[in-house]
């Protein structure tokens, strides 16, 4: 039986935080056992921020041990690198001449990121170029947190349009959104999710984090006025954030972790979620390392699935070629 495809991918902007893994890589090393994946790096979209080169060779290759260190399996996921799939650049133009401005504007991370940035126009494309990273390999699912729906739904518009003015090309992906961890929020400011290029170190747990690093920021993570542990998004954002990450990374609800620590101070809540969190990050931490030394066989895994992903994504650029009327 032909498995359904899932494609997804992470941009080499910065340390993965434990929103990313959450949010993203963790479905995708559950989701290779039923799909066929291609998961990547999407270097293209980093330079939307003007990376200083060198830090984004650096953080392309440990990216790609981070996806191995969490488990992705090459056998099972075709793992590339966004910029070795030249028809990612081409359909994404060809998605452009579909695309009104003004759905462009609209975006929220467009609007987030270019006060930050400014107006580039590399940041207003990038969900057309996010388009079609995903249409280039007929996805039934994308794996994603809440904050790409947005860019999601842009895609399936795009495909819809290019279906019903060219005929029957691409398939309309569907979002998959963890719900219990779908936006994890800043330890700094529960009220914005976590982000790799947030100003403050506090503000996000990286993959990489020492253990007294870890214990360190989730001290000093910002919580509530009151003592109750208790999951509450109107008065109790700080702690329903630790909540929700203490119950994703223990695989226990979070009313039994309430129980757990009813009549308990937030000190020896947050101290066993460090410890938690130390417990759970230093085997993915050990294996990246022990994949950072071996850079050969890691270019050699990041070749052999830019091949797979070429063959795939041409097919369907011919495809898209000959409708439109490229000769
Ligand atoms: N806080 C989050 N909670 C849950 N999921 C998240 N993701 C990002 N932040 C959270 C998901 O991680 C995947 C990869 O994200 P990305 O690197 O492509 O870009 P992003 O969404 O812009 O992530 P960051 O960390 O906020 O990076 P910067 O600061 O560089 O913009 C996506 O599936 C995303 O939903």
């Amino acid at each position: 039986m032909v498995k359904p495809v899932a494609v997804s991918g992470v941009q080499p902007s910065g340390e993965i935080h434990i929103g990313n893994y959450l949010g993203a890589i963790k479905q995708f090393v559950e989701l290779q056992e039923k799909y066929q994946t291609y998961f990547f790096i999407v270097d293209l979209h980093a330079l939307t921020e003007n990376p200083d080169p060198q830090k984004l060779r650096e953080q392309t290759i440990s990216l790609a041990a981070l996806y191995l260190a969490c488990g992705l399996n090459p056998k099972k996921t075709t793992l590339f690198i966004q910029s070795h799939v030249p028809a990612h650049t081409e359909l994404g133009w060809i998605l452009n001449t579909l695309t009104p401005l003004g759905e462009l504007q609209r975006m929220t991370q467009f609007k987030d990121k270019s006060e930050k940035h400014g107006v580039l126009a590399g940041l207003l494309n990038y969900p057309t170029l996010m388009a079609a990273d995903i249409l280039l390999y007929r996805p039934e699912v994308v794996p994603v947190g809440e904050d790409q729906v947005q860019h999601l739904e842009l895609t399936r518009t795009l495909a819809r349009k290019f279906n019903s003015k060219y005929g029957k090309t691409f398939i309309e992906p569907r979002a998959l959104v963890e719900k219990d961890v779908a936006r994890v929020m800043g330890l700094d400011d529960p009220t914005k999710k976590m982000s790799k290029s947030a100003a403050n170190p506090n503000n996000y747990i990286n993959i990489s984090d020492s253990p007294d690093v870890i214990r360190k920021k989730i001290k000093v993570a910002v919580t509530d006025s009151g003592s109750e542990i208790k999951y509450d998004l109107q008065t109790k954002l700080g702690i329903s954030n630790l909540l929700s990450i203490y119950s994703v990374f223990s695989g226990n609800s979070i009313k039994s972790i309430e129980f757990k620590y009813s009549g308990k101070n937030y000190g020896i809540f947050k101290s066993d979620l460090s410890e938690l969190l130390v417990e759970k990050l230093s085997p993915i931490q050990k294996k990246y390392e022990s994949f950072l030394k071996n850079k050969k066989s890691l270019m050699k895994i990041l070749d052999d699935g830019s091949k797979k992903a070429n063959k795939t994504a041409e097919k369907t650029l011919k495809d898209v070629r000959e409708k439109i009327g490229l000769i």
